[in-house]
């Protein structure tokens, strides 16, 4: 029995010792101490010892079991302590990399151009005017002495919310709104999207940004559109920006002009930007028409203005 005893207590202590994982230690326990183990097994046949061996056979067996479970407890916690320096080794993070900045935004670009715009037109007294982009039809084409026949009213350019409703497809309806509501001096520019029935391409877009402008005063003159359309140019391009105007016909405007100015690319030698021409056409304007001043309540007689309106694209200095 003692030898038996003695037996087991080695091989066990010999594969706890050699145990490099956890559940190795449960085979052990379940193979001596389990329901069916070794010493459980050599417990329950006890009952066959003669009265004076029981006592001293139960006492060694029992301080093998306890021998054997403390063996197991402290392997264990040796074993998971293993288990986690070996994770913390393999997961540890470098706190001496430097971080990674993380990326802020900014304005976009059509937005930076507008506020540039409107500080240029501010800087010569403009405030900004802003009105709906869903609007009667009326105020983007009939007060504009468009007529009814005329293709950017159709269906085939224009997208209409109903008969007499649409997207405007200039901002435009914005001044027409202003004379409208108010009396002269007037002085605004207005800035925002518009919409027409285009195809994308590098030129067009059912979207884009336009900005226009409006002065209506006594006295307003052709020379103070040539003025203050010098001025934005020069402002937005550099000082040493030259520009030309040369006629054209809107139905708003009488007489009207389209505005070229030297490229700001090239300085004016010709270029890719302006197909060597070495002049980008920047916007168009003109004295208000009479019949538009008319119909908006602003006698001709005694009041003149000038108007103008350019797109926004990604050029303008950005
Ligand atoms: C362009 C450039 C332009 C206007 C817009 C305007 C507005 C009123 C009265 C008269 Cl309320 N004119 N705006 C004038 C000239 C040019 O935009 O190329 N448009 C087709």
């Amino acid at each position: 029995m003692k030898e038996i005893l003695e037996k087991l207590k080695s091989e066990a202590i010999e594969k706890i010792e050699n145990a490099t994982q956890i559940n190795q230690l449960e085979e052990v326990r379940i193979r001596m101490l389990g329901k069916k183990g070794a010493l459980t097994e050599m417990l329950r046949s006890m009952g066959k010892l003669s009265a004076e061996e029981r006592p001293l056979v139960g006492k060694s067996v029992n301080e093998v079991k306890v021998l054997i479970e403390k063996e197991l407890s402290d392997k264990k916690q040796m074993l998971e302590e293993k288990a986690l320096m070996d994770r913390l080794g393999s997961e540890s993070i470098d706190i001496t990399l430097p971080g990674k900045k993380p990326e802020s935004g900014t304005l976009h670009p059509i937005t930076k151009t507008t506020l540039e715009i409107q500080e240029i037109f501010a800087s010569i007294g403009f405030s900004v005017a802003e009105g709906p982009e869903i609007d009667f039809a009326k105020y983007n084409f009939d007060y504009l002495n468009t007529p009814e026949n005329h293709p950017s009213r159709g269906m085939n350019d224009t997208f209409y919310i109903s008969e007499d409703v649409l997207l405007r497809t200039q901002t435009s309806p914005v001044q027409i709104r202003t004379m409208l509501q108010n009396k002269p001096p007037i002085k605004i520019i207005s800035p925002g999207k518009v919409y027409r029935k285009d195809e994308i391409d590098a030129t067009h877009s059912p979207l884009f940004n336009q900005m226009e402008g409006l002065i209506v005063d006594k006295g307003i003159t052709m020379s103070d559109l040539k003025g203050s359309l010098e001025y934005f140019a020069r402002s937005l391009f550099g000082k040493d920006t030259k520009t030309k105007f040369r006629h054209h016909q809107f139905y708003f405007t009488e007489p009207g002009a389209e505005m070229d100015a030297t490229c700001p690319k090239c300085g004016g030698k010709g270029c890719r930007v302006c197909s060597n021409t070495g002049w980008i056409e920047i916007l168009g304007c003109g004295m208000v028409h009479p019949r538009v001043q008319s119909m908006c309540g602003i006698d001709p007689e005694e009041y003149s203005g000038f108007a103008f309106g350019l797109g926004l694209c990604l050029w303008h200095g950005h």
